[in-house]
């Protein structure tokens, strides 16, 4: 079931993927959307598969693309998109999380500089385990309004 996802992901989006395997991790197509060339934050996505027999985590995130990255998930409150930090993403054993839009994302903020679409964004994750696997985010398209209209104030 986990192999299936790449070739879903891909059948999602006409443009290329990229997938890293990593010991037991299987990190498939890290990307951000386009942002506006005025934004000072982006959101990033991808999928992580953990086929260890043992719980992993990500703990952090590093890239010289923002001042500061962060994990955030999202909660609706009354109906409105609401982020909040979280302190880790655990990835049971086994099992793939979908970082995506609506729910649980990087959080870029601070921009560094602008991106293009089709830019690859060096990014360094680090997970308790397995300690820091280097990956690049893909620059896709623009996604209509999403993230940018999303209220940040649990921050
Ligand atoms: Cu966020």
């Amino acid at each position: 079931m986990i192999r299936c996802l790449p070739l879903l992901l891909l059948l999602a989006s006409p443009l290329a993927a990229h997938d890293l395997v990593s010991g037991d991790l299987h990190i498939i197509h890290p990307s951000i959307p386009d942002p506006l060339p005025t934004a000072r934050s982006a959101a990033g996505y991808m999928a992580i598969s953990n086929d260890g027999a043992e719980p992993e985590a990500l703990i952090e995130v590093r890239t010289p693309f923002a001042e500061h990255a962060t994990l955030h998930t999202t909660i609706f409150e009354e109906g409105v998109a609401r982020m909040r930090g979280l302190e880790e993403l655990v990835i049971p054993a086994g099992e793939t999380v979908n970082l995506e839009p609506g729910g649980i994302h990087v959080m870029f903020m601070g921009l560094s500089g602008p991106a293009d679409e089709g830019d690859m964004i060096p990014a360094t994750l680090v997970f308790r385990n397995a300690g820091e696997v280097e990956v690049e985010f893909m620059v896709d398209p623009a996604q209509g309004g999403g993230h940018s209209g999303m209220d940040h104030s649990g921050h």
